[in-house]
Formats: structure tokens, sequence, C-alpha cells
């Protein structure tokens, strides 16, 4: 069964769409989203509770309330503090971005199995998409040495991620015109694997709203 947030949803300075999918046969997903605006900027996650079920649903509802309690500041640090919220939990595998509106620039890095994929609006923009610096591990269980990169970002700029319930050879096609819950439903539908959760995050930037 595939649950969607339908329309694209609007949230500080994104427009943004969901798509998830269970396992099937479980009644919950260990696939969770995060978007949390903070005074000039926000804070943008996807989680993967490891396994499936419920005690992935609970190791992914701790990361994502480690992370909402507290959305700004530096990412290393965020991560931080969710690893060490997650000790007596099953643990997670993430992707996650920070966007300075201010400064129009996303910080982001991956612990783990999540793709992420940020797709240049500019046509002539080089190089076109930019892809998720991560490392292997796993978040309440074996934390890596993090690598988070900076990168500009402009308005209509795109950013997925992806769980590993998604086929990582997912192709991506230039999506500025495309509607973000299209394409994450799109995504699911046609990449989902029936062998795990499955979720897909499309947000783009949008800048400030009047
Ligand atoms: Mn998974």
């Amino acid at each position: 069964m595939i649950a969607c947030v339908e329309p694209s949803i609007k949230s500080g300075f994104l427009e943004f769409g969901v798509c998830t999918r269970a396992l099937p046969g479980e009644s919950e997903s260990g696939d969770l989203h995060l978007i949390a605006p903070f005074p000039k900027g926000v804070l943008i996650a996807v989680v993967d509770g490891l396994g499936h079920g419920c005690e992935a649903a609970v190791a992914a509802r701790a990361a994502t309330a480690s992370l909402r309690s507290c959305p700004q500041g530096r990412l290393t640090d965020l991560v931080q503090r969710c690893h060490a919220a997650l000790q007596k939990t099953r643990g997670v595998v993430l992707g996650i971005a920070s966007i300075d509106a201010d400064r129009n620039q996303l910080s982001w890095l991956g612990v783990g199995n999540v793709e992420g994929v940020l797709l240049r609006a500019d046509p002539t923009a080089r190089p076109s998409r930019e892809v998720l610096p991560h490392r292997g591990g796993v978040l309440g269980y074996q934390m890596p040495p993090l690598r988070m990169n900076t990168v500009p970002v402009a308005c209509g700029d795109t950013l997925v991620f992806a769980t590993d319930g998604i086929d990582s050879s997912f192709p991506i096609e230039s999506p500025a015109s495309c509607d973000p819950q299209t394409l994450a439903d799109d995504i699911v539908r046609r990449h989902g694997k029936q062998t795990d959760d499955a979720l897909v995050l499309v947000a783009r930037y949008i800048g400030s709203l009047p």
C-alpha cells in the first residue's frame, strides 16, 4: 500500500512531496521523513530504522524526535545528538540536509544507505547535480567519522532523498517543471522494492515566501 502526502506542501523555504510504502505485510514503516523549518532555514531528513516493522519505526521516531527538538545548528552536532538518543534502539541510517536561506547554502551528509541528489534548476549549471556525501555506519550503533559538504543552492533546485527500499539505480529526469509530490509518487511506484520499506522525499527550494 502506498501512503502519499498530497498535494505538494509549502513549508518555510520549500515545496515538497513525500511518498512512502511499508513492506508488504507490515502495518508500520520504519522509514520516516522530517521537515523542520527554523528562523532563516530548514532542516530536511530521511531516516530508515534498521530492519522493518514496529522496532524499526521506534528507532526512526526517536531519530526524528531528536532532530526536531533542535533543528538549527551544525549538522554534525545534530547527528551526534541523534546518535546518542538512539543508543537503546536498533539504530537508523539517514540522509540529512540543512538549508541556510540567508546565505543560500545547503549542507548535507549521509550515514549508511540513503541516497541523496541535488538537481540544479539552471540548465547551464555544471555540474548539473550534486550527490550526497555519505559514509557507512548506523546511528545509535556505529557512527562513522562524519563527512559533510556545503554547496550553494538556488531557487528551483531540487533535493531528492530515497531510502534503500528504492532501487538505487532509479533515474531522475530534470524535474524543474515537475511537481515534487508527483515525482516522489512516480519514483516509489516505478522503483520501490517489494522487500523493504520505501520512502522518497522531493524538496524544492523556493526561498522565502512573500
Ligand atoms: Mn531500508
